[in-house]
């Protein structure tokens, strides 16, 4: 595919959000077509689920399969409609959160074979692929903090236990160490600008011949 798909991934409260927001504006000064999105979410359907998993619509505990089977539901419907036919006509993405959210949270995190789920992570994707994945690591006690902070409650996901959220930190971690073509891994306990700066360094080393 022509385009570019850049995905940012971490434990909670890492500065995703924000840093995808700065990488996406930096880039489209550069001229190029730049869509940003997230997981869950992205399309209506997405959207539908995303509140789904975050919010306890259905008022029933969500069993930790069905949870996964969501994640990858809102997937497959965003890489269908959305992120394929902008790669195909050769947009750059970012993206807040991909597939390597599953295998940290539900894999590490929740304790399902991490191999049946990057099964399930192909069926949800079909070709769609990540060219750069900038993993904003960071202590998870300082990642949910923030995240605190910021809305003043917990969600359903932030509420596990610091086992999960330490589990999925390393899992991560493991993950950047297994694909360091792909990974870059970003120490995001920094403060946003310089967080900013290096994330530019590693686009501009990766994109741009530095
Ligand atoms: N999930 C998702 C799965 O379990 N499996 C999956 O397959 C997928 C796709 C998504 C949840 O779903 C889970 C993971 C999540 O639990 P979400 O609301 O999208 O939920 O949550 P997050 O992706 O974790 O996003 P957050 O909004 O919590 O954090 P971000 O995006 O990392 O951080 P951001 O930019 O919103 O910043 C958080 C706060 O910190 C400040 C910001 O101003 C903001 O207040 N901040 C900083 N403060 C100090 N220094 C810095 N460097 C800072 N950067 C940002």
């Amino acid at each position: 595919m022509p385009g570019h798909l850049i995905t940012f991934e971490g434990p909670e409260g890492g500065g995703k959000s924000t840093q995808a927001r700065l990488l996406a504006d930096a880039l489209r000064a550069r001229g190029i077509e730049v869509l940003t999105t997230r997981e869950p979410g992205g399309t209506p359907t997405g959207e539908i689920i995303r509140d789904l998993l975050q919010n306890d619509l259905s008022h029933e505990p969500l069993c930790d399969a069905t949870e996964a089977l969501l994640f990858c539901a809102s997937r497959a419907q965003l890489c269908r409609n959305v992120l394929a036919p902008a790669l195909e006509r050769g947009a750059w993405i970012v993206l807040d959160r991909f597939t390597d959210s599953t295998l940290a949270y539900q894999g590490f995190g929740r304790g399902f074979d991490v191999a049946t789920l990057r099964s399930l992570n192909d069926f949800a994707t079909g070709p769609v692929r990540p060219s750069l994945t900038l993993l904003l690591d960071l202590p998870v006690e300082e990642g949910l903090a923030r995240a605190v902070a910021r809305s003043g409650k917990k969600d359903r996901i932030e509420q596990a236990p610091m086992d999960f959220h330490r589990r999925l930190r390393d899992g991560y971690l493991q993950l950047a160490r297994e694909e360091p073509d792909r990974f870059a891994v970003v120490d995001a306990s920094k403060p946003v600008p310089d967080v900013t700066a290096e994330i530019r360094r590693i686009v501009e080393t990766r994109f741009f011949d530095g």
